[in-house]
């Protein structure tokens, strides 16, 4: 929160961000509490409830309000687009994919509760996405709310997360042009989706007309692009930090990345072009509701983690 530039407008980001936050953590520790404990709840709560930044969340939210919607009624999409998040991060870990010891700061969840109990309780928190979205979004007609569920069901099913997953992990050294298609299909689906319907979900909930969602779809690529194109410049610069060199293109990594491929440079030039372009998805919208967004879009262009 403390690396987000100061944006051009007088909208106060850092404290929207923080209030935000709290809201989500507020409802996601109400829906998975322990009234009734059991090891697959706990290993929930210790992956969800361990933090992470609710970028998500923030977009269903700040698209709601684009469109005139109140927070509560895409508050249970906010969270469930949280809980899809973090399942997807419990299997990455896993021993048979990134096998990975720690996820936002704290060891992984198969370390603390062991593989079959992470990877079922990865399965149950997806499934309470859906739980939750058909059972506690209030105030919103029923056809809003099954859309809002086949978008959700679209970003983790054959053409979302998984597929992105399984692209990535099947990556054979392709370089150049070909190369820079297989990172955008990979990152649209493994990346992108999720934000898409995050940022989908939100505008239907909120009462968004068709031109409105397309236009808020057409928005939620650009980010999702954007997203990924930080993230592996962060990666690049956070290892630099941490050989003690200066940032470089010459680092070898075993996976396709922007920098990789294009140069860190153009990696930047690249994100910069995003920002703008998401930006420009937002003109036909009255303006003063458009800051959350925007602020959003600057908030994942300039963020140092
Ligand atoms: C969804 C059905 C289903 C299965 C999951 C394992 C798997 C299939 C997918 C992996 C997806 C994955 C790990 C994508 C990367 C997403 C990403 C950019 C994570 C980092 O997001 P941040 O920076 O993290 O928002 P925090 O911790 O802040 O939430």
């Amino acid at each position: 929160l403390h690396t987000i530039r100061a944006s051009k407008t007088s909208f106060d980001f850092e404290s929207y961000m923080l209030e935000k936050a709290s809201e989500v953590n507020k409802a996601l520790e109400r829906f998975i509490s322990l009234e009734e404990p059991s090891k697959v709840r706990e290993s929930i709560r210790y992956s969800l409830l361990a933090g992470g930044k609710r970028i998500r969340p923030m977009l269903c939210l700040a698209a709601c309000e684009l469109v005139g919607g109140d927070d509560s009624k895409a508050m249970p999409a906010a969270c469930a687009v949280e809980m899809i998040h973090t399942m997807s991060l419990m299997h990455d870990d896993l021993p048979c994919i990134d096998n990975s010891d720690m996820r936002r700061g704290k060891p992984t969840n198969h370390k603390e509760f062991g593989e079959p109990v992470a990877l079922l309780a990865g399965d149950a928190l997806l499934a309470l996405a859906f739980e939750h979205v058909a059972g506690a979004t209030r105030r919103v007609p029923a056809e809003r709310v099954v859309r809002t569920i086949r978008e959700l069901g679209r970003s983790c099913g054959c053409q979302g997360i998984p597929t992105g997953q399984i692209a990535d992990l099947d990556y054979e050294g392709m370089s150049g042009e070909i190369g820079l298609q297989h990172m955008e299909y990979v990152h649209m689906r493994k990346t992108g989706a999720l934000l898409e319907a995050s940022v989908v979900s939100g505008a239907i909930l909120g009462g968004a007309d068709d031109e409105e969602i397309e236009k808020l779809r057409k928005f939620s690529r650009c980010i999702g692009l954007l997203f990924q194109v930080i993230d592996d410049i962060l990666d690049i610069t956070k290892s630099s930090e941490e050989l003690g060199k200066t940032a470089g293109t010459d680092l070898v990594l075993d996976k396709s990345t922007y920098p990789k491929l294009i140069g860190i440079e153009n990696s930047r030039e690249s994100a910069q072009k995003l920002n703008g372009e998401a930006k420009e998805e937002l003109a036909g919208f009255d303006p003063e509701k458009t800051l959350q967004l925007i602020a959003l879009t600057d908030y994942i262009t300039y963020r140092g983690n």
